[in-house]
């Protein structure tokens, strides 16, 4: 006897099954990728297997100053997957760092720089994209040796790593004082932070809590690991304050939404230098939205002890309206970096240099960084890229158009269109027998827009020329 109809799958649902099937069957392989079977899979030179303090199962693999590679398999070409690994510092002392680069198919896709010693710090993993269904998966010290890290547990997923947290404008914390604006979410770094012993997100002791991943508090730790540090670093708001290095160079991010699509905001800081790790120079880097906007640099003159300073960037909010903030150490060799406290972002600023600082350009409104004829202060206010030639607003079919971007009038940037009938005396548009009748203006301060002019009637030769005027 048949079965009832209604559990016979329809044709078309086989045939979207089998399709599907397809691609989700495929998924990343690899060979011994905790080490159980030693060094079977890899290609291997420098190395060792070690059958104690592993992370998972009872091997691991002790880096030195050499190489593993293998081909994993099962990829999809062109999409983002994630290589997870965890990692200790191998050389008996947490002062000393352990140093490795990570690369698919010789490229490098991170480096890692740790000192941590007590435990493994296992990450959110780094982001790659194959050329093809496999690649080679290459592991390889930059340390001297003969130490460096113990590794365990590679995983490979497909996927994107999560974006950071975020937080909308109207959440943040009004600071009623004269730097004002907002404190950003955990911008002080008040928040109370997991024990140590119940995270594995989080190492070290309770009140020198080294953090990576999503376990500080609003925040996205995106590289290594990070400190919160209490009294001992002279805290210039509340009882904490950030170290971007924890036990190596880390990095903090988040994501404010809610804000004037294109704006001028002037973000915030206070910083100063750890003030231990030897006495050279420590330097971070802020990017927001993917941009670098600041590299700073603190001396030992300029530790914890004798005062933060002040930094302010003005930076724009993108064109959704979104401002990703990432705060990184650039020092790789020591446990300790600069010190931030109390991070703001307020509504306003100058918005020539936050345009400036976007594009990569020295903020100079006669510079011109493409040499295309059109110095930066036109680009400026016309919306244009600095960085990629252009060309100045043309006549077509009887009309002169002119973008006008909506940033550059709300900072008191304007243009005077010129008019000649012969290359001198030069007269305003606006006056009567330029030549020129505006005939409509969709531009406004905040508003991306044009001015349309009409050539007047009977004109058989007319040249035109933009002059800018600075606020
Ligand atoms: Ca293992
Ligand atoms: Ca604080
Ligand atoms: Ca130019």
């Amino acid at each position: 006897m048949p079965p009832p109809a209604s559990i016979l799958p329809a044709r078309g649902a086989l045939l979207v099954a089998a399709a599907l099937g397809g691609v989700t069957d495929a998924a990343p392989t690899g060979t011994n990728l905790g080490f159980e079977s030693n060094l079977n899979g890899w290609e291997n030179a420098g190395v060792s297997i070690k059958n104690s303090k592993a992370y998972a199962g009872s091997r691991c693999l002790e880096l030195k100053a050499g190489h593993i590679q293998q081909t994993i398999s099962g990829l999809q070409a062109g999409a983002p997957h994630v290589l997870a690994l965890a990692y200790r510092n191998n050389t008996g002392q947490d002062y000393n760092l352990s140093h490795a680069r990570l690369l698919i198919d010789g490229n490098t896709i991170a480096e890692i720089h740790n000192g941590i010693l007590s435990d493994y710090i296992d990450r959110e993993g780094f982001e790659f994209i194959p050329a093809t269904s496999s690649a080679v998966l290459r592991i390889e010290s930059l340390g001297p040796g003969p130490e460096g890290f113990l590794i365990d547990a590679i995983r490979i997923t497909t996927g994107s790593l999560a974006p950071p947290p975020q937080h909308d404008w109207s959440s943040l914390t009004v600071m009623n004082d004269a730097r004002g604006g907002r404190q950003l979410a955990n911008g002080g770094f008040e928040s109370p932070v997991a024990d140590p012993s119940t995270s594995q997100d989080i190492t070290g002791v309770a009140g020198n809590p080294h953090i990576c991943d999503f376990a500080l508090p609003g925040w996205l730790v995106t590289r290594e690991n990070v400190d919160v540090i209490g009294t001992t670093a002279a805290p210039p708001e509340g009882t904490h304050v950030l170290d971007t290095n924890g036990n190596g160079p880390g990095a903090i991010a988040q994501t404010i939404t809610g804000l004037q699509p294109g704006a001028v905001h002037t973000l915030s800081f206070l910083c100063a230098r750890h003030a231990s790790w030897g006495t050279g120079d420590m330097t971070g880097e802020v990017r927001v939205n993917g941009r670098l906007v600041e590299s700073v640099v603190r001396s030992y003159a300029q530790n914890w002890n004798a005062g933060y300073a002040l930094r302010e960037i003005p930076v724009l909010a993108s064109a959704t309206g979104t401002l990703t903030v990432e705060i990184r150490s650039t020092v790789t060799d020591r446990g300790g970096c600069i010190a931030y406290d109390d991070i703001r972002l307020k509504q306003g600023g100058d918005g020539f240099l936050a345009w400036s600082v976007f594009h990569g350009v020295e903020p100079l409104i006669n510079a011109d960084d493409d040499r295309d004829g059109l110095a930066n202060g036109l680009e400026f206010l016309f919306g244009s890229d600095p960085q990629l030639a252009g060309s100045l607003p043309l006549l077509a079919q009887g009309q002169l158009r002119i973008p006008l971007s909506g940033l550059a009038l709300s900072q008191g940037y304007d243009v005077d269109l010129m008019t000649s009938r012969s290359l001198s005396g030069w007269q305003p548009a606006t006056a009567p027998g330029s030549g020129l009748s505006l005939i409509s203006d969709s531009s406004a301060p905040g508003v991306d827009g044009e001015r349309r002019y009409a050539v007047d009637p009977g004109e058989t030769r007319l040249f035109w020329k933009h002059v800018l005027v600075p606020p």
